[in-house]
């Protein structure tokens, strides 16, 4: 027990003791009946030197444990609250017995209520007249079956709003008549879709939402509290618990097609969701796909929601990034130059979690950290966790080190409601709280909806194995629906026999609907109807003219009069990107490229780890005033754009930002989307977005993406996380022309393919850039004004020296990337006329046709060898050998690069300088050296 003084006491409760006091004084009126008759016999303490308060002719220990009692309710009130529908003990605290504060019923009794509550300490004085009545009320409220876990929230305005909020009760409504009923119809549905598919398809994996049935009504009043807003869309991302009568009593997806596909669990042949069938199609389990739907509020044309849910994989939460860049996306309009205007009302993220997976998965942590930055916040999203107190067969204790599944949270200062998921009265006042919350402050707001599983992770297993105690329970439990139907019965609502005629009539209606399931069949439906397709073959044109690049390159180097740009930079700018005719580096055609497509209406959006500077110090598209700190965006103010420029630091994470990234893909379908990795090494954290989403998702739920990653990659010395951009796993993942890997030498080729993923709309697919480092100022990647004014990408360049004397040529050498440059700058080159060196540029879809075309073109060929600076088992070797051997028939086709490695690249530079010495003398060696011996030469060097 806290050993409380009257020092203790001295600060803002009793200054406000005794300006109550002085107002009494002055005029008794002006303080109610209670606190008047409590100064009646009270007389001030005395202040003693120290400011402390001397000997009072009240309690003032009493007074402050009062206060003390008060707060601990308001803080802690939520560890008394019965939030487990099972009926296990809370864990309590014991600052919540007034004993504790060394108070008994009397002491409290004896208090005002206004003495222990500062001046707009929030609605409970107003009711309540003594202390003992204003604390058994804050009990009612914060240890009742909603626990209001706000502790952790600092911002003084929120705080106060809360818990005036929480307080004064406006988002509580005891349901009556109509709207009583209406959520027994809701549950009804729930429980009765839930049992039905239980019998008719036994022992199939549904993953039901039983022991958390109020997940559906209180996702539709959501959704109808947007719709009332005017918000056009819902973005809506889950894991598979609850997922299909989501699916059915939220987007309104016809039983008959989800019977379906119970009867049809084979959805490789005839996909259902998106897509169709076609080369590439596999389809995915039916309680991962996505599906949009509208919502239509009633009686009101115009408020018309889109619920859009995405699909989503197994890998749970990693869907959480994939929503909030969906719902950035569509809150943005991108149709105007500058950045984009968005309007955080435009949609309304939801994220539901599962309370095993949601403090145990990093993705989430990130996701949480992007809700307030400039490029990535979207006016708040509303979590709900549904928690069954159970992850597959792991309890809490081994799932979490914290209290609650929401814990994580609290550390992103987002409020959280725990609430039993059997008041549903409760669980709808959670969500009209978040919902308000959200509207009020933009923020994340948390829902813990505790619940419980009827069944095993899936309907196929048996809890009982594991939580023999808690199954006990729960098969006796009776269902959501069942409570409240008998609640309506005692408050008269409804009559005896009432809700099973409902459950009756719910049962025939599935009854019917599985008997003729075509009668139900007239829903709206999105499909992708892209072409399975898309050559890169086909180069779209590209060039801009000479006079547009000019007249470009001027207003990208303009200023505002009064701007005072950094110095060096400015020399540098003018120096290197003054004059077209002396050339365009790496970052200039990128920026070119940039200028060019916003003329032509495209926008864009680059993100990425200090990628508005450029991880290498080349892009500098934020200008920095020196004087005033003030920042510019040349490509946000160029007079000529038509459309709006992004550009973002990201924080330090790939996962989040990579699946935020894609998602913005999905729902902004005509903007150039670019997310650029620190170093491309560091690409492989996000590797669950790459291989859940961006190279699947069409394959899985024919969903298109155009989105570009820029991964640094080259070996120049720097290490085994400085080197690879993994290019191997790109090209292992590409099947079906889902992706696109480019690996370009020279900036007017990085220029074309910009504007050429851009300009390939109709055929989107996400477009993998190794992207240069020692390359961004190389002489030899630097291209003439004319390659980009002329010409087009070209996915192989030949060799235009050895060209010319094609008939001499005796040896091809092909590669890809950085090393193409030390090839040609090696004295082995200088002295050798019978070897031509070609680059493939792009990889994916390999360009066999063009590959072939210049093979043909060398009619005295002995041997053809792959040159690349990877270690065997890496690079693009692994892909690259099969295509060309069915490419070369009996040609020899040799080998040259390091050995196979655990690890990418070498850990000192005079070692990787020696094994590149030998790659060059390797790759030169001539056709009558074995291929051993020029594997041995890169070997030896190491
Ligand atoms: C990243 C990841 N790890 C493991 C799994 C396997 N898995 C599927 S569901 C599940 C339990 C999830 O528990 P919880 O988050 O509480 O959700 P619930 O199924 O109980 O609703 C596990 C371990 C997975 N799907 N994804």
């Amino acid at each position: 027990m806290d050993n409380l003084t009257e020092s203790q006491f001295y600060g803002p409760n009793l200054g406000y003791v005794l300006e109550l006091y002085e107002r009494y004084k002055e005029d008794p009126s002006s303080v109610d009946e209670r606190t008047r008759s409590f100064f009646e016999n009270w007389s001030p303490p005395r202040i003693g030197t120290n400011g402390e308060a001397v000997a009072s002719g009240v309690d003032v220990d009493k007074v402050v444990g009062a206060a003390k009692y008060i707060r601990s309710i308001r803080d802690f009130g939520h560890r008394a609250a019965q939030l487990d529908p099972l009926g296990s003990e809370p864990p309590g605290d014991p600052t919540l017995d007034p004993g504790f504060h060394d108070l008994s019923e009397e002491d409290l009794e004896a208090l005002p209520a206004s003495v222990v509550n500062a001046p707009g300490s929030g609605p409970i004085p107003e009711r309540t007249n003594t202390a003992l009545e204003a604390t058994e009320e804050l009990k009612r409220i914060y240890c009742k079956t909603t626990g209001y876990d706000f502790g952790h929230i600092h911002n003084s305005i929120e705080r106060f709003w809360l818990r005036d909020a929480v307080e004064d009760g406006r988002f509580n409504e005891v349901l009556e008549g109509k709207r009583a009923k209406s959520l027994l119809k809701s549950l009804t549905r729930v429980d009765i879709f839930e049992k039905f598919l239980h019998r008719a398809f036994l022992g199939q994996k549904r993953f039901s939402i039983e022991g958390v049935d109020m997940l559906v009504p209180m996702l539709n009043s959501l959704v109808r509290s947007a719709a009332t807003k005017g918000t056009p869309e819902v973005v809506l991302g889950m894991a598979h618990r609850g997922r299909l009568n989501v699916l059915a009593h939220v987007l309104d997806k016809p039983y008959a097609k989800m019977f379906g596909e119970f009867q049809q669990p084979d959805m490789g042949e005839k996909p259902s969701v998106a897509g169709r069938p076609g080369e590439g199609w596999v389809g995915d389990v039916k309680y991962h796909l996505g599906i949009r739907g509208y919502h239509l509020q009633e009686g009101e044309e115009d408020q018309k929601v889109l619920i859009n849910l995405a699909p989503n994989p197994s890998h749970l939460e990693h869907v959480n990034p994939v929503v909030e860049g969906m719902a950035r996306a569509a809150q943005e309009t991108r149709d105007e130059a500058g950045p984009p205007k968005q309007d955080q009302e435009a949609s309304l993220p939801i994220l539901i979690h599962g309370d095993a997976a949601f403090p145990g998965e990093g993705v989430v942590a990130e996701t949480l950290n992007l809700y307030r930055l400039p490029g990535y916040e979207t006016g708040g999203t509303i979590h709900i966790i549904t928690n069954n107190q159970l992850g597959f067969t792991t309890e809490k204790e081994d799932a979490r080190s914290t209290l609650y599944a929401s814990d994580l949270a609290k550390g992103y200062e987002i409020p959280v409601i725990h609430v039993n998921a059997d008041d549903p009265e409760a669980c709808l006042a959670a969500v009209r709280f978040a919902y308000a919350y959200r509207e009020e402050f933009q923020k994340d707001f948390m829902i813990d909806l505790v619940g419980y599983r009827r069944y095993g992770h899936n309907e196929a297993d048996e809890p009982s194995y594991t939580q023999p105690k808690m199954y006990e329970i729960i098969r006796s439990h009776p269902s959501a629906r069942e409570l409240w139907a008998e609640e309506l019965e005692r408050r008269g609502i409804i009559s005896e026999g009432e809700a099973e005629e409902m459950a009756d009539e719910m049962r025939e209606e599935l009854e019917e609907i599985r008997k003729n399931p075509d009668d139900e069949l007239d829903m709206e439906e999105e499909v992708t109807t892209d072409e399975p397709h898309t050559p890169l073959a086909d180069v779209p044109e590209t060039a801009v003219s000479e006079e547009r690049m000019v007249e470009l390159n001027e207003a990208l180097l303009e200023c505002p009069e009064d701007f005072n740009p950094n110095e060096k930079l400015e020399r540098m700018f003018q120096k290197v990107r003054g004059n077209l005719e002396d050339g365009i580096d790496w970052a200039h055609a990128e920026a070119l490229a940039f200028a060019t497509l916003l003329e032509d209406g495209v926008p864009i959006r680059i993100t990425g780890q200090d990628t508005a500077r450029g991880t290498f110090s080349q892009r500098h598209s934020i200008l920095h005033d020196v004087e005033t700190g003030e920042s510019y965006v040349p490509l946000q103010n160029i007079p000529q754009a038509n459309a709006s420029f992004a550009v973002h630091n990201s924080p330090l994470s790939e996962i989040a930002p990579l699946g935020f990234e894609y998602g913005y893909t999905l729902n902004a379908q005509e903007t150039l989307v670019l997310w650029e990795a620190q170093y491309g090494d560091f690409v492989n954290v996000a590797q669950p977005i790459i291989d859940q989403f961006i190279v699947s998702g069409q394959a899985k739920w024919g969903q298109t993406s155009g989105l570009v990653m820029l991964l640094p990659h080259g070996y120049e010395g720097q290490g085994p996380e400085h080197s690879s951009a993994r290019l191997e796993r790109f090209l292992q993942l590409a099947a079906h022309e889902n992706i696109r890997v480019a690996n370009c030498t020279t900036a007017a080729q990085y220029f074309h393919l910009l504007r050429a993923q851009a300009m390939l709309k109709d055929h989107q697919r996400p477009l993998v850039i190794m992207t240069p480092k020692s390359l961004l100022r190389h002489p030899m990647a630097i291209s003439d004004f004319e390659e980009f004014t002329e010409g087009k990408f070209r996915v192989v360049l030949d060799d235009e020296e050895m060209r010319e004397r094609a008939e001499s040529v005796e040896r091809l050498m092909l590669c890809s990337g950085k090393i193409y440059t030390e090839l040609m700058a090696s004295e082995a080159r200088e002295e050798n006329d019978v070897t031509a060196i070609v680059r493939i540029e792009l990889l994916y879809p390999f360009p066999d046709e063009e590959v072939k075309t210049v093979i043909d073109g060398y009619p005295n060929l002995k041997e053809i060898v792959w040159v690349q600076e990877e270690p065997k088992n890496m690079g693009a070797w692994p892909t690259m050998e099969p295509r060309l051997r069915k490419l070369v028939g009996e040609m020899p086709l040799g080998y040259v690069g390091k050995p196979p490695r655990g690890t990418p690249a070498q850990g000192s530079a005079s070692f990787h300088k020696r094994e590149h010495a030998a790659i060059m003398r390797a790759a030169f060696k001539d056709a009558e050296e074995s291929r051993e011996a020029r594997e041995r030469e890169v070997e030896r060097a190491g």
